[in-house]
């Protein structure tokens, strides 16, 4: 059988066997599944190789714009079984294996799943990278090779326990070590100014630390095509090597301290997400990532081109959140100090180069960094930052005609800090929010201040997700089903998927179609009874909440309600309802203490109504223990009910939301983020919204009326469910245990009531499930509901999304690679 590529079933195989035997030096029955991983992989490895060779050699050809995207976060997932099928080996590799005798899933689960990012905004890199090299886009991911990724999660007696990620503990057989594009990276010392004979300022570092970086290139493989665009990974290592030459001329401190410096940078990716520290060491892995892309990028321009005045013509950087903002006071100082360029030029080819994307409105999570620490850290950057500051206030005076107080509300430095968000602003010539929703409120509240002078910067990038990792690899049995009604166009072009509408009322497809729902439950039912040791029924309601936990995606109303629920079949075991499984998924940040008492909670009423057997088996409640990319696939194909609940006005978008929707689960959600969006593609009719919109939301923050004890007085249903939080229903060993929750939701915010308003729509949260079941109990109208969501999730490619960064922000041209034979 020969494929794509020319690549046969005869030499896939002698590759995998060559491999064992060279490695290990062993024959394919003696070697281990790890093994036997490795092989495969190598194997795969060189299959593409050619191909990224190919690309840059076509890049180098053709000298196309190119955007790197800076992100401190790349949640890719595992990257053997999605290279096969972006390659489209797929058939041969099966063949392969099973001439081999191999078990391809189980070959497939030896490999690390990557966990380089915290949740939405790390998996969203991963996606975007995905379609940049299947639209053919030329593009670097440019982010930090952390030794450690985001900790493994146990879950010990109900709590959350820690544990490091060593993915790299076998080697990566993806990653290529690229030693001659190292740059120097520094830190510390003070700067000199000298001045010239010309009567230019000069600025000098001394007395500075250093750290080299080496990048580790990543091949990024489109899917039927020929391009491969790299995601590259930075490594910190000492400049000054730690050996006796050193050490004879007295330098032995210094490379000590290089060392250290080094391996403290990348060691470990920061698990706190929507909430801003001011830590040391996570501005180090800032600007050591940026400096180290700036810098190379500016080298490679400048092999090709004398005018660097040219840059904003054939680079884009693109600023993912804040986190990599010192991207610009970085790119001045090499325009101001090594190009010697005037502050006006090169700010001008700053901000046409630069773009930044806004993921957030919680104000907790915006990046303040204090002056004392910035200065110390990188002084001419501060110097820079100043500088641009001192202008932009200018500006505001001059062109704009604000007074102080206005000002001083949008001064990038202010009491002691800098605004990351605002210097973001300031220093590109285009700004964007996730979503329709998240964008408004950036431009009418948020950063009204901005909008105002800036109108024209700001714009709305509603998120998307790869149908190709979250249905085709995800989903194989759904991905068939569609092909062979509509045929295969919506891998590659998602809106074709509305062609399923045809088949919506069709009682074989209906049939059809929940068949396979059901063959994707039994999978995670084994799943969960591998992990967690607990039965569920394939035939219950599969009721899934995945994403990282926090408060203002509301976990803890979802488990209230199963509480209530529980309290219900307690009153009358016979209550008429369809058996639900209550599913979570979610990391909490390690300092977060409130986050990691809501797991608790879930695991405790977990325990306690999966061993009642006065219920019937009528409510599961199940938490996965380590929620990440790769078990994520396993829930969302067999989720029939998708949790989007946060408050109206908190999501910035959600892309899980657009996963579980493509894959038929139905959105039980409030109207915010892209729920919006979603509603307005598949119809309110085929979803269940409830809750405040953001507008009450925001009115009542505003009027501060809200009172969760008017509702705890008056609502016994609710008084019941609050109440078991503290009198030992759920711990009784400790009946204190929850106490700090049930503060939260009536006054724990330091005597002010729950800013989540949990209570408040608590009710209305109930109905919408209430509806769920009587919708349940009618299958036929279920099929119906759910296969239109998957026909209306088209606009949720991120292919479309990135069309519209290429075309809209970075000005990029499509470059075709091909291959010659
Ligand atoms: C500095 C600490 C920190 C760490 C991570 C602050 C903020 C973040 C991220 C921006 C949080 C995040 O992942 N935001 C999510 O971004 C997704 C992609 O745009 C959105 O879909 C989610 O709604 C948003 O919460």
């Amino acid at each position: 059988m020969m494929d794509r590529l020319d690549v046969t079933v005869e030499d896939l195989k002698e590759a995998i066997l060559e491999n064992i035997k060279n490695q290990f030096r062993k024959t394919i029955d003696q070697a281990s599944k790890e093994q036997i991983f490795q092989a495969l992989a190598f194997a795969v490895r060189d299959i593409i190789i050619d191909q990224w060779i190919e690309t840059h050699k076509t890049y180098d050809e053709v000298d196309p714009k190119t955007v790197y995207y800076l992100s401190m976060e790349f949640l890719m997932g595992r990257a053997l079984g999605n290279s096969i099928i972006n390659m489209k080996v797929d058939k041969v590799v099966k063949e392969v294996c099973e001439e081999l005798s191999i078990d391809l899933n189980a070959i497939e689960d030896m490999e690390p799943d990557p966990g380089l990012g915290n949740g939405g905004l790390g998996r969203l890199a991963a996606c975007f990278l995905d379609s940049l090299s299947t639209l053919e886009f030329p593009a670097y991911g440019c982010g930090i090779r952390y030794r450690y990724g985001i900790f493994e999660q146990k879950i010990i007696d109900g709590y959350q326990v820690e544990r490091p990620d060593e993915w790299l503990k076998n080697g990566n057989p993806f990653e290529v070590r690229r030693d001659e594009y190292g740059v120097e990276v520094r830190f510390f010392g003070d700067v000199r100014v000298l001045k010239t004979p010309n009567g230019r300022d000069k600025f000098i570092q001394e007395n500075y630390q250093s750290v080299k970086a080496v990048p580790y290139d990543i091949p990024i493989v489109g899917y039927d095509n020929n391009t491969v665009n790299t995601l590259r990974l930075w490594d910190a290592e000492a400049l000054v090597k730690f050996d006796l030459e050193s050490f004879d001329r007295g330098e032995y401190h210094k490379a000590v301290e290089q060392e250290n410096l080094a391996k403290s940078i990348v060691e470990v990716l920061y698990p706190n997400d929507n909430h801003y520290r001011g830590k040391e060491l996570r501005l180090k892995q800032q600007y050591f990532f940026v400096s180290a892309t700036v810098q190379q990028v500016i080298n490679k321009f400048k092999q090709k081109h004398a005018d660097i005045h040219e840059l904003p013509d054939k680079v884009a950087f693109h600023i993912n959140d804040t986190h990599p903002s010192l991207t610009i006071p970085e790119l001045m100082r090499i325009l101001l100090d090594e190009e010697e360029l005037e502050w006006e030029e090169a700010w001008d080819i700053t901000t046409k180069t630069c773009a930044y994307t806004n993921h957030t409105i919680m104000s907790e999570a915006l990046e303040k960094w204090p002056i004392e620490l910035l200065s110390r850290l990188l002084p001419r950057i501060y110097m820079i930052i100043e500088e641009i500051n001192r202008r932009f206030c200018l500006s505001l005076v001059n062109e704009f005609h604000l007074d102080k107080e206005q000002i001083d509300k949008m001064s990038i430095i202010m009491n002691g800090q800098i605004k990351m968000a605002f210097m973001c602003i300031v220093g590109s010539h285009c700004v964007n929010g996730v979503a329709v929703l998240h964008t408004e409120i950036l431009k009418k509240e948020e950063l009204k201040e901005f909008y105002n002078i800036y109108p024209g910067k700001f714009n709305n990038k509603t998120n998307g997700i790869t149908q190709r990792r979250f249905l085709l690899e995800a989903n194989p049995k759904l991905a068939d089903f569609i092909t062979d009604l509509i045929g295969d166009e919506w891998i590659t072009s998602l809106t074709h998927i509305k062609k399923l509408d045809q088949y919506v009322d069709d009682e074989q497809e209906q049939k059809e179609f929940m068949k396979i729902k059901y063959d994707n439950k039994v999978r995670l039912g084994k799943y969960i009874k591998k992990h967690n040791n607990i039965e569920v029924d394939p035939r219950s309601i599969f009721d899934v909440q995945i994403k990282r936990l926090h408060e203002y995606k509301r976990q803890l109303m979802n488990i209230l309600h199963v509480m209530y629920l529980y309290n219900k079949l307690l009153e009358n075991p016979d209550l008429d309802m369809i058996p639900r499984t209550f599913i979570f998924g979610a990391k909490a940040a390690p300092g977060y203490t409130r986050a990691k008492l809501i797991i608790k909670l879930i695991n405790n009423v977990a325990d306690r109504i999966n061993n009642d057997t006065n219920i019937k088996n009528k409510i599961k409640v199940v938490f996965i223990e380590n929620y990440n990319v790769s078990n994520a696939e396993i829930i969302i194909a067999a989720a029939d009910v998708s949790e989007q609940i946060s408050t109206a006005s908190k999501e910035a978008s959600g892309t899980g939301n657009m996963k579980l929707m493509l894959n038929g689960a139905i959105t039980i959600g409030t109207m915010d983020g892209a729920n919006i969006e979603i509603v307005e593609e598949v119809g309110e009719e085929n979803c269940f919204i409830f809750g405040m919109t953001s507008e009450e939301v925001i009115n009542l923050q505003h009027e501060n009326s809200y009172n969760p004890w008017d509702i705890y007085n008056n609502n016994e249903d609710i008084r019941k469910v609050v109440t078991q939080l503290i009198n030992g229903f759920y711990a009784p060993d400790d009946p204190d245990l929850f106490r700090e929750i049930y503060d939260s939701l009536l006054d724990g915010y330091g005597g002010r009531p729950d800013p989540y308003f949990i209570l408040k729509d608590f009710d209305s949260y109930k109905e919408a499930h209430k509806k769920i079941d009587a919708t349940y109990a009618n299958q036929r109208k279920w099929a119906k509901m759910a296969m239109l969501n998957t026909a209306n999730s088209g606009k949720f490619s991120s292919d479309r999304t990135i069309l519209q960064y290429a075309n809209e922000i970075w000005k990029l041209k499509k470059t075709e690679v091909i291959m010659e034979k």
